[in-house]
């Protein structure tokens, strides 16, 4: 198939997950086309099969806001009638759905039927999307969907919750790449990280409000107060100088170390003995899951989509949003009992396991047939 993926290109979870499938796609042997504004940060190396169209969005002085949806719209034609491409998959609802409608729109009137299907991975829905402004475009571009898609049951029934939806909406959870995460750790950047072999806690977001970046310093605090252990904070984003400044007021900065985005994930995730997520909300919670899968158990939130891949008091533990307490006693729990935590480490690998690319991707592949045959049928 030939197949048109349009994402965010940043470190958010959509635009990772998308890039992950686009790429698992094109070593299946499809022809996967990125149509993005920037080339997808995990869109590193050479494959025959991937290609890349950059979005150019020309400015005018009229224009205080350049119109990206508009650019987006024709990049997609030019990309589908060029490219023959049979379906488009965009991924995160603002913009891209509605994007892909008025692409399918203009396609149409050049004779030329193609698909699109919308999968929603979280604040297209929770937080943006509700929001007055947009919901209107949101819930009509999501019902013109060919196919609709949620990472998780949670969204799935946010969205039927909030949005005036009129077709089926498929889970097709996140996946992980099993293998690339099985790493050993580098003994020279565990050295650098815990000098001592301090125990290792990992943090990774886009430091927004909703990652609840406070509670990971406070949890952490209540932890190293008992156990020797050093806080690696991977990623950034607004809440970054709050995090920092909340460091120095707790004089904790010798512990907690910020490094900033980061590439080469499989790398961080295998030092870490935890990992801690403990989100107002996530539809899923990707890198909770890329943690278990390089063996790293989650001490997270009871919230959205988080408890269906962590079984709490099996692979992680499970507390009430801003139960920091909580947390922390869980945490202390699992790192002063090397059993307790070597059998936390092994069940979550297992979990990860389940998420798997090769169970999860054959899933979309199924959709994408799907969606086409029906497309043509209609003809
Ligand atoms: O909040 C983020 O981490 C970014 C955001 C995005 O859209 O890029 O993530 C959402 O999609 C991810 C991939 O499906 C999910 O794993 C995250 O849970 C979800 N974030 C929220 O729901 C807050």
């Amino acid at each position: 198939m030939n197949i048109g993926i349009v994402c965010y290109p940043t470190f958010g979870g959509s635009g990772v997950l998308a890039t992950e499938l686009g790429k698992a796609l094109a070593d299946k042997g499809h022809a996967v086309h990125f149509i993005t504004y920037q080339q997808p940060v995990r869109l590193t190396g050479f494959s025959a099969n991937v290609f890349f169209h950059e979005v150019r969005v020309p400015t005018y002085p009229l224009f205080d806001f350049p119109p990206y949806e508009t650019a987006l719209a024709s990049t997609m034609v030019d990309v589908v009638k060029n490219n023959r491409i049979d379906l488009l998959h965009v991924h995160y609802a603002i913009p891209h759905a509605s994007a892909a409608y008025m692409a399918q729109q203009i396609l149409k009137t050049e004779g030329i039927s193609t698909p699109f299907i919308t999968t929603l991975h979280g604040t297209d829905i929770t937080l943006v999307g509700k929001d007055k402004t947009y919901a209107p475009v949101v819930t009509f571009s999501i019902n013109q969907s060919d196919a609709i898609t949620a990472v998780s049951d949670n969204l799935r029934l946010e969205t039927l919750m909030h949005f005036a939806i009129e077709k089926d909406i498929s889970v097709i959870h996140n996946f992980v790449d099993i293998h690339r995460f099985t790493k050993r750790p580098i003994d020279a950047f565990k050295k650098v990280i815990a000098p001592n072999n301090e125990k290792i806690i990992l943090h990774a977001s886009n430091f927004r409000k909703v990652k609840r970046i406070a509670d990971v310093i406070y949890t952490f605090n209540k932890i190293r107060s008992e156990i020797p252990s050093k806080l690696l904070l991977v990623g950034d984003g607004p809440e970054r100088p709050m995090a920092e400044e909340l460091c120095r007021e707790l004089g904790i900065c010798e512990d907690a170390r910020f490094v900033g985005k980061q590439q080469d994930m499989e790398e961080i995730y295998a030092i870490a003995d935890l990992f801690l997520l403990p989100s107002e909300y996530e539809s899923f919670g990707l890198s909770a899951l890329e943690a278990m899968a390089a063996g790293a158990p989650v001490i997270a939130t009871q919230t959205g989509g988080l408890p269906e891949i962590v079984s709490d008091g099996k692979d992680g533990y499970l507390s009430e949003v801003g139960d920091v307490e909580n947390m922390s006693r869980n945490a202390k729990r699992l790192l002063s009992n090397s059993i307790v935590l070597e059998q936390f480490k092994t069940a979550a690998r297992k979990k990860a396991e389940m998420f798997d690319m090769n169970s999860i991707v054959p899933k979309y592949e199924a959709l994408y047939e799907q969606v086409i045959a029906k497309s043509s049928a209609a003809l």
